[in-house]
């Protein structure tokens, strides 16, 4: 098992034939808005027959909704779901909650992705972008292996396969890269997570 997590950002048939061929070849597969759109919020389900699902809303609303959102994907099979951590210090808490920290693409967080990560709490972990792979080595220095480190932005957002691991990430997030060719999953082979051996 290579310690990559599939993003699924296409259509439901084509997510469905993804994950047959790569469940037993990658960690997990990542659920968007897109395909709960497509398959309703039971798509969770079926995809966590074949492997453990993280469900990326990006949820950003005030606790007891945001827990709302996220108790009802978890009961549906996910592992876990992301928030988004600007809502910090309101931010959902809980095992099951990845705050995303830093994205891939410049935004307000890259002003306050430290003051999130040094105080957040109780959660599963963190979202810290792949193709800045100086940033996770900077995260993973402050947090050691309290918490999770789960990175995008690897091939098609320029971020090299294995560099976000090496820096110190648990598990690559990666979507067109292997959508356009599963076999590049291949990539991946003999690298381990930093800390965690489950998404
Ligand atoms: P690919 N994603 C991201 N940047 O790209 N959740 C972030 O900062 C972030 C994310 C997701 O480029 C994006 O929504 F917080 O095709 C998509 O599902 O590899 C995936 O990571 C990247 O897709």
């Amino acid at each position: 098992m290579n310690p990559v997590i599939v993003a699924l950002d296409i259509s439901l048939l084509k997510a469905l034939d993804l994950v047959k061929m790569l469940r037993e070849k990658v960690a997990g597969f990542k659920i968007g808005w897109e395909l709960i759109f497509e398959g309703g919020i039971s798509i969770v389900s079926e995809i966590s027959r074949y492997g453990n699902v993280i469900v990326d809303l990006k949820v950003a609303d005030v606790p007891h909704i945001a827990n709302r959102v996220i108790n009802k994907v978890i009961e549906k099979g996910a592992c876990c779901a992301i928030v988004h951590g600007f809502l910090y210090p309101s931010l959902p808490r809980g095992e099951n909650i990845y705050v995303l920290a830093k994205m891939t693409a410049p935004t307000l967080y890259d002003e306050v992705w430290e003051r999130i990560i040094e105080n957040v709490g109780e959660i599963r972990g963190f979202v810290l972008p792949g193709n800045q792979p100086e940033f996770i080595s900077r995260a993973r220095k402050i947090l050691g292996c309290k918490y999770r480190i789960i990175s995008p932005g690897i091939g098609a957002q320029g971020g090299q396969p294995g560099n976000a691991l090496r820096a110190g990430a648990d598990f690559e997030i990666v979507g067109r890269y292997v959508v356009e060719n599963p076999d590049r999953v291949a990539e991946w082979t003999g690298l381990r997570p930093a800390c965690f051996n489950t998404p």
